[in-house]
């Protein structure tokens, strides 16, 4: 009972309170990190501001709701300062960290401070940010890391990674990734291309991380360069070239994708990884 007078109270507040900002009343709105993912008359579009408490991340969201909380913008607490994010609950609660059209207006050619605190527009193509992708995957339990392509036909693939961690900014945001299970390919850590994306360091423009003797992020197809992404040598997929979105045989230059998400929500079970803890046979 008492759970669902909450639950109600919460989400007539969650409805009430932008709807106030709307008409023009005093509008409490904590200030988020990388509100500069949000332009300023999209702020009206956070569906859960002035709350004494936020959430640790979308799925906190969903399943305080009990599954009914809705596809959008939220503020969330994934360690000490509030994030805004795009919270996809139609899937169950998943915490939003990169989207891409193919030929998209946002240039995913950028430095590592920008991949660092994410660029872009919350509700459009964007990149959270490695330093939110850190701390949500590190929080307590494990994550896992969801990843959805949709082709010119649209036809959808899935691929879901159990569990992600990404590393801290000391060890250049490496990337941890488990056992593979979907629709889509395995393009990060199966090598038939090659190129292991699982436990490398990120790499931009600004910083070479990658295998190659060149830097992967500066290398470019039809003029357009590669952007940050976890490469070996360079890639077997990046989810960040903006003209060709490329998954393995999933989505190239001859089958192009138009979409991509990346998403990070906890694992249904299990203890978590933590840098340093394990092997990778163990993942
Ligand atoms: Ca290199």
């Amino acid at each position: 009972m008492w759970g669902k007078l909450m639950i109600t109270g919460v989400w007539l507040r969650a409805l009430l309170l932008p709807a106030l900002c709307l008409m023009g009343a005093h509008c409490e709105f904590p200030q988020a990190k990388n509100i500069h993912l949000l332009y300023h008359e999209e702020l009206k579009l956070v569906l859960n501001p002035g709350l004494q408490e936020f959430p640790g991340d979308c799925y906190d969201i969903w399943r305080d709701s009990g599954g009914q909380a809705q596809d959008g913008v939220y503020l969330i607490q994934p360690a000490d300062s509030l994030v805004v994010v795009q919270c996809a609950m139609q899937d169950g609660g998943w915490t939003v960290v990169q989207h891409i059209t193919v030929n998209s207006t946002v240039d995913f050619d950028r430095t590592w401070d920008e991949y660092k605190l994410g660029f872009g527009v919350l509700t459009g193509d964007h990149w959270l940010g490695n330093e939110y992708l850190h701390q949500l995957t590190r929080r307590p339990g494990r994550y896992k890391l969801g990843v959805k392509l949709v082709d010119k036909d649209a036809v959808t693939k899935t691929g879901e990674y159990d569990p992600v961690l990404v590393e801290g900014e000391d060890a250049q945001y490496r990337l941890r990734l488990g056992l593979f299970q979907g629709t889509a390919v395995d393009a990060l850590t199966q090598d038939t291309e090659n190129y292991l994306h699982d436990n490398q360091k990120f790499t931009t423009k600004d910083r070479d991380n990658d295998n190659y003797f060149q830097n992967c992020a500066k290398l470019e197809f039809q003029g357009v360069p590669g952007g940050g992404w976890w490469y070996d040598s360079c890639a077997g997929a990046n989810l960040n070239r903006r003209n060709v979105i490329y998954w393995q045989k999933d989505c190239n230059k001859e089958h192009l994708c138009k979409y991509a998400w990346m998403m990070v929500k906890p694992s249904a079970a299990g203890k978590g990884i933590r840098p340093g803890s394990c092997q990778k046979d163990e993942l």
